[in-house]
């Protein structure tokens, strides 16, 4: 068993889990004695074997207490905590005895850990006696989960990440693997270059990072990937009558055939715009290849047919018996670090506790089990409905947790008036300054990452400790605490006695064994003997012990123990809209979702400072949208302005904007505001990437830029703003020039005596630059001109740490020749920019090793490999 502490020095070093993505990366933490965290990926973890990408890399930057909820909240005013829980109690159970149980829901969050899920969960059903609690995990899983139940007769991922490193064909379909789940793709990467026949295909209407890394990229059509697969198994049918496997464990493969017998090539070809000769390379590929691995994320599950493209993936493995064993097997990695732990504990509306469903058996065992009287009988609202629900009057008291959906819901303006019309919304969350923490009429200071104590479980169904290595911050308490203690209040003391994650765990992990017998998948039964302190990281079901792999046997959870295919017929494609494109939207590198964290370390905000729309030339030019120029994007309505990215990564027809950009860092970035609330029917998930959106250049008379040591008043026609170190950085746009700049400015950047002000314009090209200097430093340095401002940007922010600055070369916005800009940065770690790495391989550093060797880029996390890859490849090709 592993040590929970490394004592090391005078400090403890803490084995803990990366609280970001569903790799589930092990974290050593140690504070040190002057405050900070020194972060190291934990060697001894098998899910990153000491490996962590930028962001895990860059924890410790976040935990500074800036901007934190430190005391609970209502109206506005600080409160005891017991007064905060007495009126949560107070007011929700007024709303369950005057409008009934369904008239109050919990919106939880997958970054919730297993055991406040747990609670939360056993609350709503067994003790309001109502469903209503979904999760932001609609908007991520809910496709999987459904495709899995229909074929496997359980949520179960089969496989392991070791399945990928022993795979000889790997098949990303709709996921960005090198930025989503770094440290993931890190050790495809590392097995590929140790077995180069290993080959790796990427299913994606953009040609991402992760495409760079492949041998064969499929720049598919929005949501063809049904036809993609339908095409697969024809093609597999027709060349083979089927696996042993196959006959002996599943069901439905007839009807399965029967229903693509018409998607040959060129039917494929037309519905997926990916060319015939890509197909078959593809087909073929996959038929000549026993070790078939194919991982699925976003851009299967977010989508009206995601469920149904879950099963056209699992049919394909079903049919050829490609799952079960070593280095095989459909893979859905999960999003949040906690995805797979919510699904475990029921957390979804329509799932009740450790993966029964609201069967009448299943209801009344877990009605014994938790002694409750008054369970829920069937399932509650899921998101998007949860939300219309509210709009329409119907959900008197909500309580929000760990999730921010006035971001990140579809139709997000909707969910914002929803909730503004809503009588009693409670969010708890670490930070007061998000945008649906403004609209609560409680709020309640969450112990976040680093403070609190309990498991999460990653794709790979392993169950991990996050431990403490903080003490609370002000009064912040863990999430399954409060909601315990507002259980209490609410008359339901005996069935909520914990007093610490362990005993909570324990129940959970009692409830998973019993009455089970093997009839269900997930059983932690066997975890009971060892203690919840020192539990090293395991993967579910565990009776007797640890299970790396499942369906081997060819046993499955359905009533008969076979698996099914379905038979599944591609939908029509989408119908394209005269005069609008279609938006596709997800992640960058080294943000994390609504940026409450990644938002604060200079070093993730300098990879994109702006939130930014991916536009192909050709569709550029034609609407008459330049370089870097604003735009304005919408729908019914709703409105999004943001940087143009023209590149050819993008298809005509197409654009990408990421999720991340809030009200608190943009004047109008947020992207769900455009996202249609389409849903698949099956799972409820929404169609995140399919929207269709007018497109049209933002015009404004000038555009600016600045640095400053203290975040200026940022009330212009367009701004956004991003952590600098030394202060902060942003982007601004004026539709008027103001009639006197000097006031303008103070107003904005403060106008105190002792900075000195320095201004150069050049009248003709109306370019004017303006900066403030204090005791010899940098105070603010801003930028306008009437088309988007050119400046060495890197260098100009880099000026705000600068013991000495220059003056003129501060207004003329970049270096001399002796101080060489750095350019965007690339490398996170390192803080190495675009031209330090072109630099380098025009200067013969041709390969990642002798990049790294001259620059350190790529040489820590190595999350920005592929970044430079791509780099040495348009440098030594002299084409960018
Ligand atoms: N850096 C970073 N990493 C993260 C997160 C983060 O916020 N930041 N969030 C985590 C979470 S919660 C999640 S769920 C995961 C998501 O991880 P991913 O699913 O890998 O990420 P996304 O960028 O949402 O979408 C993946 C890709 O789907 C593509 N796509 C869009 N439409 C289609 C389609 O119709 N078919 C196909 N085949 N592809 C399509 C998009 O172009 C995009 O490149 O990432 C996790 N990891
Ligand atoms: N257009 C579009 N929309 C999307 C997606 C997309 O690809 N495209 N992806 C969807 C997906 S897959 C996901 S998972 C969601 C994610 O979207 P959200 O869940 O809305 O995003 P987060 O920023 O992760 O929100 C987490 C919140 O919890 C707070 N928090 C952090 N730690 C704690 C804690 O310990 N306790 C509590 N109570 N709060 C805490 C954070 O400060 C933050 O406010 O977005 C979805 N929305
Ligand atoms: S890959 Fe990165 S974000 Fe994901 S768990 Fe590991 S360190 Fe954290
Ligand atoms: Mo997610």
């Amino acid at each position: 068993m592993t040590e929970t502490f490394v004592t090391d020095s005078a400090q403890k070093t803490v084995r803990t889990t990366c609280p970001y993505c569903g790799v589930g990366c092990g974290v050593l933490a140690r504070p040190e004695a002057d405050g900070s965290v020194t972060i190291a990926g934990d060697p001894d973890h098998p899910a990153n074997f000491g490996r962590l990408c930028s962001k895990g890399a860059a924890l410790g930057e976040t935990l500074s207490l800036r901007d934190r909820l430190l005391h609970p909240q209502i109206e506005g005013q600080e409160v005891r905590w017991d007064e905060a829980l007495d009126f949560v109690a107070e007011r929700f159970t007024a709303a369950i005895r005057q409008f009934g149980p369904d008239s109050v829901a919990i919106y939880g969050s997958g970054q919730l850990l297993t055991e406040d899920y747990y609670v939360a969960n056993k609350l709503m059903k067994g003790f309001v006696g109502s469903a209503n609690i979904d999760t932001n995990s609609r908007l991520c899983m809910a496709s999987s989960v459904a495709g899995h139940k229909r074929a496997f007769g359980s949520d179960t991922v089969p496989g392991n990440y070791r399945d990928l490193e022993l795979a000889d064909l790997v098949v990303l379909v709709g996921s960005n693997l090198a930025w989503c789940h770094p440290v993931l793709h890190q050790r495809l990467m590392a097995a590929k270059a140790v077995r180069p026949d290993m080959r790796i295909v990427v299913v994606d209407p953009r040609r991402t990072v992760s495409a760079d890394g492949a041998d064969l990229h499929l720049p598919i059509r929005a949501d063809g990937d049904i036809a993609l697969f339908a095409g697969l198994l024809q093609h597999l049918a027709t060349r083979d009558s089927g696996s042993d496997y196959a006959a002996a464990h599943t069901l439905g493969s007839q009807a399965a055939i029967l229903a693509v017998r018409n998607w040959d090539l060129a039917r494929v070809a037309e519905a997926t715009g990916i060319a015939e000769r890509d197909l078959s390379t593809f087909y073929s590929w996959f038929v000549g290849t026993e070790n078939v691995v194919t991982v699925y994320s976003q851009g299967v599950n977010q989508s009206a047919t995601g469920s149904d493209k879950v099963n056209a993936i699992i049919n394909c493995h079903l049919y050829s018996g490609r799952i079960g064993r070593p280095g095989m097997g459909p893979f859905s990695v999960t999003g949040q670090p906690n995805a797979m732990g919510g699904r475990e504990v029921g957390g979804l509306a329509n799932m009740l506790a450790a993966h029964m469903d609201f069967t009448p058996d299943a209801i009344d065992r877990v009605g014994r089990f938790w002694g409750a009287k008054r369970m829920a009988q069937k399932p509650g609202l899921r998101a998007v409905e949860l939300f219309d629900a509210m709009a329409a009057g119907r959900i008197k008291a909500v309580w929000i947790m760990g999730t921010n959906p006035v971001v990140s819901m579809p139709d997000a303006d909707r969910v914002r008036d929803a909730l503004k019309t809503c009588p009693f919304v409670v969010v708890s969350d670490m930070t007061a300054r998000t945008d649906t923490a403004e609209l609560a009429h409680v709020l309640l200071p969450a112990a976040p990452w680093g403070e609190k104590d309990g498991t999460v479980t990653n794709s790979e169904r392993r169950i991990s400790r996050q431990r403490p290595f903080l003490a609370p911050a002000g009064e912040a308490r863990p999430d399954w605490w409060m909601i315990t203690e507002v259980a209490r209040r609410m008359g339901f003391a005996k069935a909520f006695p914990y007093n610490s994650p362990g005993e909570i765990f324990r129940e959970h992990a009692l409830l998973s064994g019993f009455e089970n017998g093997g009839k269900r998948d997930f059983d932690i039964s066997g975890l009971l003997a060892g203690g919840y302190e020192t539990m090293d990281p395991t993967q579910w079901p565990v009776r007797e012990t640890p299970t790396a792999r499942l369906f081997a046997g060819g046993e499955f959870y359905t009533p008969d123990g076979k698996a099914r295919l379905l038979p599944i017929t591609p939908p029509p494609p989408i119908t394209r809209v005269p005069g609008r494109l279609m938006l596709n939207t997800g992640r960058v590198r080294d943000h994390w979702h609504t940026m409450t964290r990644t938002g604060k370390t200079a070093r993730l905000s300098a990879h994109f400072a702006e939130p930014f729309v991916e536009i192909h030339p050709e569709d550029a030019r034609r609407l008459g949208i330049r370089k870097a120029s604003l735009v304005r994007l919408a729908r019914g309505g709703r409105e999004a302005v943001v940087r143009a990215l023209v590149t050819e990564r993008q298809q005509p027809g197409n654009v990408f904007v990421p999720m991340h950009w809030t009200g608190q860092f943009a004047s109008s970035g947020r992207v769900d505001a455009l996202v249609a609330p389409q849903i698949d029917p099956v799972s409820g998930q929404p169609a995140l990437k399919m929207s269709t959106v007018t497109v049209e250049p933002w015009r404004t008379a000038l555009h600016g830029f600045f640095v400053a040591t203290e975040r200026p008043r940022l009330d212009m026609d367009y701004w956004a703003w991003a952590e600098a170190a030394g202060g902060v950085r942003g982007e601004f746009a004026l539709k008027e020039e103001p009639a006197y700049w000097e006031g303008w400015i103070a107003e904005r950047f403060g106008d105190g005596t002792d900075v000195q002000r320095l201004s150069v314009g050049d009248r003709h090209a109306g370019r004017r630059s303006f900066a403030g200097v204090r005791n010899g430093r940098l105070a603010f340095a801003l930028f306008v001109s009437p088309d988007p401002v050119l400046v060495a940007r890197e260098w100009v922010v880099g000026q705000l740490e600068a013991e000495k600055i220059d003056g003129i070369r501060i207004l003329a916005g970049r270096p001399g020749a002796d101080m060489p800009d750095r350019g965007p940065i690339v490398c996170a770690c390192h803080g190495v920019g675009r031209n330090t790495i072109r630099a380098a391989v025009r200067g013969g550093a041709e390969s990642l090793d002798a990049v790294g060797a001259a620059t350190r880029a790529g040489t820590n996390c190595g999350a920005c490999r592929s970044e430079i890859a791509t780099l040495i490849r348009t440098e030594t090709a002299m084409v960018d």
